[in-house]
């Protein structure tokens, strides 16, 4: 039955306005990548389901709740609202833009303050398609290290990486939602 799901979480999309998060839900929600849209008001989410596959049995269905966090500075009042509940997520840099690098602490710092514990989060290094990349990826490795979390490249544009980021995510907050059940 495509309506039943194993598990629901919310997740949030965090970075620096114009890193592409909402390329990136775009492109893994409906499968195509569009020039054309507005910068994001506030928040929007979208819902979608991942199939986790854990070892020798069936595949679990996890729904995703995508929240696409609005990331100009004028939004950041309500912020900590959409952040409220999630489970787990997705902290976006673009790697033409070192500043949108150096402002990833802010932003786990700003979720943790909201949300008041740890969750599972991935790091994407965005828009990898472009030729002028100035930030290298063992510079993106190294911050996700000393965070505990995976790192990831991707293009929203070229579709490349997008898919990995919700299955990787998907699995660890199976396993975190697991190992804090039993
Ligand atoms: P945001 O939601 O983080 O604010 P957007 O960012 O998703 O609105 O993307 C900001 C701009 O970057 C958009 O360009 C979008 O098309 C572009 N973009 C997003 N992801 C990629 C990518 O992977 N590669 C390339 N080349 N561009 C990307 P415009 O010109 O529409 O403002
Ligand atoms: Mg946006």
């Amino acid at each position: 039955m495509s309506s039943s799901y194993d598990y629901l979480f919310k997740i949030v999309v965090l970075g620096e306005g114009a890193v592409g998060k909402t390329a990136i839900v775009t492109r893994f929600s409906h499968g195509f990548f569009r020039t054309d849209y507005k910068t994001t008001i506030g928040s929007q989410f979208a819902v979608k389901n991942v199939a986790i596959n854990r070892h020798g049995e069936e595949d679990l269905t996890v729904k995703l709740q995508i929240w696409d966090v609005a990331g100009q500075s004028r939004f950041q009042i309500l912020r900590p609202m959409y952040y409220r509940g999630s489970s787990g997520g997705i902290l976006v840099f673009d790697v033409t833009r070192r500043r949108t690098f150096i402002v990833l602490e802010e932003w786990l710092d700003e979720l943790f303050k909201a949300i008041n514990k740890k969750i599972p989060i991935i790091l994407v290094a965005n828009k990898t398609d472009l030729p002028d990349r100035v930030v290298e990826p063992s510079e993106g490795r190294e911050f996700a290290d000393r965070h505990g979390m995976p790192y990831l490249e991707s293009s929203a544009k070229t579709g490349e990486g997008v898919v990995d980021i919700f299955q990787s995510l998907g699995e660890d907050l199976v396993k975190t939602r697991e190992k804090s059940t039993y």
